[in-house]
């Protein structure tokens, strides 16, 4: 009874103090107070970091201000956009272009940005393409997508596209281990163990330009690569893949590629591989690829067929490729900060294995092996392993790593992040997600130098989360606050696509590089109309092509006549603005794709193949001033052979009414 009486009478002086102060502390709300504090942002006020993610089967990326978690931009990537005519206009189709011809749709996993000296720079993201493999670089002057490169030998593009520590590569693993392109692919499936090889795809990046070009390829046993990081410090030189599936099945994986205890993270010496491509030693091989290419000055994507890539194989060079025993079947495969730790996350085992590049280096040394898995050699476990994480939870996925030597692993089947030391493998504070966590991402998790601060989960189902608007319910990312001893949620939010994996960097490292101005002299478009003067319709046999340009507020011309059937019209609109927040729109009534969005000082074509006879409105569709209904105009169309003369006009009055 006294106790009660002396809780209560606690409970009162607490609440009257809380009252009394201007910010309560001892309150549960006030904890909860506190958190909304923390992710808050307020209205006109800019985030700290930029979040760039994955899109999954969406295709895409977005950008996010980290820590509102505001959705702030969807960047086109691999997947058509009809927002913004990504994949539509005449110039963005040349840049979905592949050995299958025009490929409409891919499933982006993993975001990677650009590093200098281990650290984030800012300057580019790249993104992958699973399902016909390809690397994308977006250019973060301008949150374009810049650049794509199909990968030959290769299906199901997961561990990609992951980077060495001054973007010297971009790596890529392929998942899917098929025959080589240059072999005949019209075998039997159950030849897999003899006939299904596995690549591994390096990708030069230019330093200045963030050009990329496929250097070589390490043809590898044929098993699943999952998961890739490089090496950095001191083991920059190195990279590291997780393969599962080294039971070589090809049915029925859940069980048959489940069999074994172990299987592996390969760790590749990609400076030996440089070194043996410098000398000649990689095969010239027969393949077929594309290389579409985003050129600034005439705003077009351009592709280009490559048909020829140098490959090592890896039985041939004993020293390129090294398999470590990972328990049960490995996902994640991270390198922490200082470059000496190597985890491995078995999505079926019961710890973490953390493996030491020193130890690993010293079994190679010593041919610490046991035995060899196709031509590669085998390091034993316990001379590699660096220790163990006991008991941390059910299904690790991913690992990322903060500033102050503790690591962060998502477990999908318990739901919650845990966190650990990485020097006594000891597991410090763990917090539920809700629910099912696939990847996490530190801002500057995956480098040399983390920015910590703040953990994002990305969960795979979200259940009861939000409002429902199912079937299928929102995608949902949750942010914790890491800056002290114990992880704090502070914010859900809803994602696009199905987010695999993020990265974040400080805003300042990308809004001092963002082109702000376009200028209109510097617009080398072929069809560009850089004044109203130039404003012209010409007709070439079926082909029409109209140099039509846009300014607050209408198009020039804005009424042609003498358009036929059985005509192909060309719409090429220069935007006139020069200013980066003034695009404008084109969309013409019954067009059988999408919208243009024309950038400020660019050209964009929308190709357009009248199907009746008659008067056809078109509008600018981004509201760019107050009369910005007012930007409208005609196009009459006439039947096939009809002789009603090709006339074009802005600003023309009308004909006088005839009583
Ligand atoms: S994955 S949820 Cu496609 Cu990176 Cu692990
Ligand atoms: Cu231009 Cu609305």
């Amino acid at each position: 009874m006294k106790s009660i009486l002396f809780h209560i009478l606690v409970a009162i002086a607490a609440i009257t103090l809380g009252f009394m102060a201007c910010k309560p502390k001892n309150l549960g709300t006030a904890v909860t107070g506190d958190a909304a504090n923390k992710a808050y942002v307020a209205p006109g006020q800019y985030d700290e970091f930029y979040n760039f993610v994955s899109g999954g089967f969406s295709g895409q990326m977005s950008a996010y201000g980290l820590p509102s978690g505001r959705l702030l931009r969807v960047i086109p990537v691999f997947s058509v956009d009809p927002e913004k005519g990504w994949g539509y206009s005449e110039e963005t189709r040349p840049m979905l272009n592949t050995s299958h011809g025009f490929v409409p749709w891919d499933d982006l996993h993993h975001t990677e940005l650009s590093q200098t000296n281990g650290e984030v720079d800012g300057r580019w993201v790249f993104g992958n393409a699973n399902n016909t493999p390809r690397v994308a670089r977006i250019d973060l002057k301008t949150f374009r997508t810049a650049e794509i490169i199909e990968l030959p030998n290769s299906a199901g593009n997961h561990s990609s596209p992951f980077i060495t520590e001054n973007t010297e590569y971009v790596v890529a693993g392929t998942r899917f281990s098929v025959p080589a392109d240059n072999t005949n692919g019209d075998i039997a499936i159950n030849t897999y163990k003899e006939n299904f090889k596995g690549h591994l795809s390096f990708i030069a990046v230019d330093k200045e330009t963030g050009g990329m070009n496929l250097s070589f390829q390490i043809q590898c046993p044929g098993v699943n690569f999952d998961l890739s990081h490089s090496g950095k410090g001191p083991s920059h030189g190195w990279f590291f893949f997780s393969c599962y599936n080294t039971e070589q099945a090809n049915t029925l994986l859940e069980v048959n590629a489940s069999q074994k205890d172990k299987d592996f993270i390969m760790a590749v010496n990609w400076k030996k591989a440089e070194e043996y491509i410098k000398a000649g030693k990689g095969k010239k091989t027969p393949t077929n690829y594309a290389h579409n290419v985003w050129d600034e000055k005439t705003h077009s994507g351009k592709s280009e067929m490559v048909k020829e890539v140098l490959i090592l194989d890896s039985r041939e060079f004993p020293d390129l490729c090294y398999m470590i025993p990972c328990p049960k079947s490995p996902h994640g495969c991270d390198v922490d900060p200082t470059g000496e730790y190597i985890v491995g996350s078995g999505k079926l085992a019961a710890l973490i294995p953390v493996f030491s590049f020193t130890k690993l280096q010293s079994a190679i040394a010593n041919k610490e092996f046991d035995g060899v898995y196709d031509g590669i050699n085998v390091i034993k476990y316990e001379s590699a392993l660096y220790g163990e994480v006991a008991k941390p939870g059910l299904g690790p996925l991913h690992t990322e790593f903060d500033a102050n030597g503790n690591a962060y692993t998502s477990f999908f089947v318990s739901s919650e992040v845990v966190k650990w030391n990485i020097k006594d493998l000891k597991v410090l504070d763990r917090v539920p997600t809700y629910y099912s966590v696939g990847h996490l991402c530190v801002p500057g998790g995956d480098s040399r130098k983390p920015f910590g601060k703040y953990l994002i989960a990305y969960n795979k189902i979200t259940k009861d989360r939000y409002l429902p608007t199912g079937p299928e319910l929102s995608q949902s990312a949750q942010l914790y606050d890491i800056s002290g001893d114990k992880m704090q949620l502070i914010l859900d939010f809803p994602t696009i696509g199905e987010p695999h994996y993020a990265q974040a960097c400080p805003a300042g490292l990308v809004t001092p590089n963002q082109v702000k101005i376009f200028k209109i002299e510097e617009n080398n478009h072929p069809y560009a109309a850089k004044g109203e003067g130039e404003a012209k319709v010409v007709r070439e046999g079926n082909k029409v092509h109209v140099y039509m340009t846009s300014i607050r507020s209408h198009f020039a011309p804005d009424n042609i006549e003498g358009v036929k059937m059985g005509d192909e019209v060309y719409f090429h609109v220069t935007n006139l603005e020069q200013d980066w927040d003034v695009p404008h729109g084109f969309a013409v009534k019954g067009a059988s794709n999408a919208e243009l969005l024309i950038m400020p000082g660019e050209t964009t074509t929308l190709k357009w193949a009248p199907d009746k006879v008659g008067i056809f409105p078109m509008y600018c569709t981004d509201f760019c001033s107050a009369l910005h209904q007012e930007m409208q105009g005609y196009i009459r169309v006439s039947p096939a052979g009809s002789n009603v003369p090709l006339k074009f006009s802005v600003g023309e009055p009308s004909a006088e009414a005839t009583q």
